[in-house]
């Protein structure tokens, strides 16, 4: 099974051509690491997948935007032989197979999962002999392997929003949450659980003063009941495991806990899809704007940007960059 699946409600008529696509992507991230490539084969992947018609040839393909030559010629060979001879390669290759699958472990990069296969540890059971040489965060990676593999229903991660929303509130009524990622984008299923915290009182300002009343650990703490494991914790992010009973598998849960001024441009950032991501930030810039998960940016005549533009919503974070204002569901490509 592959790492990558789409983020699609739509049936999907050229779902086998962006599977290859995802499959040749994955080796560029994990084996080549050629994030250019990776880049270009998702985006590929997801203009394929909003495609509503059935490509019949490379060069059709090729017409549509964010699909290139080489790309297409793949396309080509693919639709005329039935297969692709560079992924039946890839796959054929053992150390790139066991680089693929050690990567599936939560906290274990390309880098590291080289380096382990490198030194002959290829399988789960390696790794659950060399525990040695995991970190914590990759131990409980392991612990979970086949739970953290499988997806999450919508309906799921419902219930455990309302379980952080009223346990936040307990703490202080203000607190508000949003759950952003592909489950925001209204997917029925998704990988983990993207959790953006804030308050009207936690201001950039007030983080200098370090206000302890909202640190993420007491928040954390605050959620005895659901999360289960820590896999890392700062001041703004927490990375871990909750459950919402013992019939369902382990999820993984990131919470950050963000300075109000940011709130709406990390809500944007984290509601994504990557490649959503990346064409409304090359639109910024062509507007003149920068836009990152913390703020929207004016670029001035010496090419530095200026303060943050005041956003009270991610609607005027549109409006700010003349950009159509697009749903979370359609924010899929
Ligand atoms: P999934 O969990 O259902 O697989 O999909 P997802 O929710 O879209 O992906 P994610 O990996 O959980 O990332 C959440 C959002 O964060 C993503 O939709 C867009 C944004 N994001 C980027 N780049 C990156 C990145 O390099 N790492 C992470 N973790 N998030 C990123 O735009
Ligand atoms: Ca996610
Ligand atoms: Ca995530």
């Amino acid at each position: 099974m592959s790492k990558f699946t789409l983020s699609s409600n739509e049936t999907n008529l050229n779902a086998d051509i962006c599977q290859v696509l995802l499959d040749l992507a994955e080796y560029e991230k994990n084996v080549s690491r050629n994030i250019h490539k990776y880049n270009a084969y998702k985006k590929a992947a997801a203009v394929l997948a909003s495609h509503n018609k059935r490509i019949e040839s490379g060069e059709e393909a090729k017409q549509l935007k964010g699909i290139g030559d080489k790309i297409s010629k793949k396309i080509s060979e693919l639709l005329q032989t039935g297969k692709l001879k560079k992924l039946e390669n890839i796959n054929k290759d053992e150390d790139v197979i066991a680089i693929n699958l050690l990567t599936r472990v939560s906290g274990i990069g390309p880098v590291k999962a080289a380096e382990l296969v490198r030194s002959g540890i290829k399988t789960l059971e390696d790794l659950k002999n060399n525990e040695d040489r995991l970190n914590h965060h990759q131990r409980i990676g392991l612990k979970y392997f086949e739970d953290f593999q499988k997806r999450i229903p919508k309906a799921e991660i419902q219930e455990i929003e309302t379980i952080l929303a009223t346990s936040v509130k307990k703490m202080n009524k203000q607190f508000s949450i949003t759950i952003c990622g592909s489950y925001r984008r209204g997917n029925a299923e998704s990988g983990d659980i993207d959790c953006l915290i804030t308050h009207p009182d936690l201001t950039l300002k007030q983080k200098k003063n370090k206000n302890e009343k909202f640190t993420l650990e007491k928040i954390v703490e605050a959620l005895k009941g659901l999360v289960t494991d820590t896999l890392s914790v700062g001041e703004t992010k927490f990375m871990g495991v909750c459950r919402l009973n013992k019939e369902l598998p382990a999820r993984r849960l990131d919470i950050r806990l963000i300075p109000h001024e940011r709130f709406y441009c990390a809500v944007l950032y984290f509601t994504g899809s990557d490649v959503f991501n990346k064409q409304m930030r090359s639109h910024a810039l062509e507007k003149g704007f920068m836009l990152n998960e913390y703020s929207l940016r004016h670029i001035g005549f010496t090419g530095v940007p200026g303060e943050p533009v005041p956003i009270s919503s991610e609607k005027e974070i549109f409006l700010y960059l003349e950009y159509p204002y697009k749903e979370p569901n359609e924010r899929n490509y």
